[in-house]
């Protein structure tokens, strides 16, 4: 069966299509087809830790060295991967449509690099998480030009403290504007398209059900969807998301 003939998916497209304003709201799952791990599930794991023992402060001060290292080698992931047909689809349809923008837990820089390619601002992409090629001082959070590469040695900022990716840790704060700019977004979109993420990471989930408490049409895009009150797509992303944003959604 084509899944044009599928109802769900039909009535999803039809939303979409109809919609003035969409919040494509991100997950880890999005990258996993460019070859990118997710946090959670079999292939979440890293040599015995866990995604919440690393990406924490208190991880980071029992074991800094391990921590770089865990960076360096999901860096050199995504150094390696290359955006998929799902991020490109995203890409033109904020590129034909000014009033749509991208909320994103992740920190590969994926939707960016596939903006590049089709042509849109990237200041409608808005990183929750932070970015991995960024780096700044755990002390006095300095921002410090990007670390090259990990050689074993935790780098040092001018202060003396330890440098970190710059990324959105457990017990740390969201960045506010990125925070307020994303619920500005989520205030004005009559859809939201949720791709790929567990759900289980707060502020961030709460974007979602806010969303959905508002009225907004939402549509979940995931092998293992779990949101109520969305149009479920049980799918992976590079294959859902170009039928159903695109060729002629109504553009
Ligand atoms: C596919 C697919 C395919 C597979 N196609 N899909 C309220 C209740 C309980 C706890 C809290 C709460 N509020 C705050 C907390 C604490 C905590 C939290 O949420 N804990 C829970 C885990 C219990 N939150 C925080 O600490 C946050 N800060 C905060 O709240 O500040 C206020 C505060 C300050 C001081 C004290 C207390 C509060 C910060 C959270 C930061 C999260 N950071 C990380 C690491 C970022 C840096 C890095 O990349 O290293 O962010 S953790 C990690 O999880 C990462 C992700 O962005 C995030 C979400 O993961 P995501 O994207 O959902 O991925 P997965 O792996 O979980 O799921 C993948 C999905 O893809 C699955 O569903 C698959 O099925 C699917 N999939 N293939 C489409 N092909
Ligand atoms: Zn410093």
């Amino acid at each position: 069966m084509s899944i044009f003939e599928d109802p769900t998916f039909r009535s999803a497209r039809e939303a979409l299509a109809d919609a003035t304003s969409i919040v494509f709201f991100t997950g880890a799952g999005l990258g996993a087809e460019s070859g990118i791990p997710t946090f959670r599930g079999a292939g979440g794991l890293w040599e015995g830790f866990r995604a919440e023992e690393l990406a924490s402060p208190d991880g980071f001060a029992r074991h800094p060295e391990k921590v770089w290292e865990w960076y360096q080698w999901r860096r050199d992931a995504i150094a390696a991967a290359e955006p998929h047909d799902g991020h490109r689809a995203i890409a033109r349809r904020l590129a034909r449509r000014s009033s749509d923008s991208i909320v994103t837990q992740n920190v590969d820089g994926l939707h960016a690099r596939a903006a590049e390619s089709e042509g849109h601002d990237v200041d409608r992409i808005i990183e929750l998480h932070g970015n991995i090629w960024r780096t700044h001082c755990h002390r006095c959070r300095q921002e410090s030009a990007a670390v090259e590469r990990f050689n074993g040695d935790v780098p040092r900022c001018e202060c003396g403290g330890s440098l970190r990716p710059g990324v959105v840790w457990f017990g740390e704060s969201l960045p506010a504007d990125a925070w307020q700019r994303a619920d500005r977004a989520i205030e004005g979109a009559t859809a939201m398209v949720v791709v790929g993420t567990s759900g289980v990471v707060e502020p961030a989930a709460s974007l979602a059900r806010h969303a959905i408490g508002r009225g907004a049409a939402v549509v979940e895009v995931n092998p293992d969807p779990v949101l109520a009150g969305a149009l479920a797509l049980a799918g992976p992303a590079a294959e859902l998301l170009p039928p159903l944003l695109g060729p002629d959604d109504g553009v």
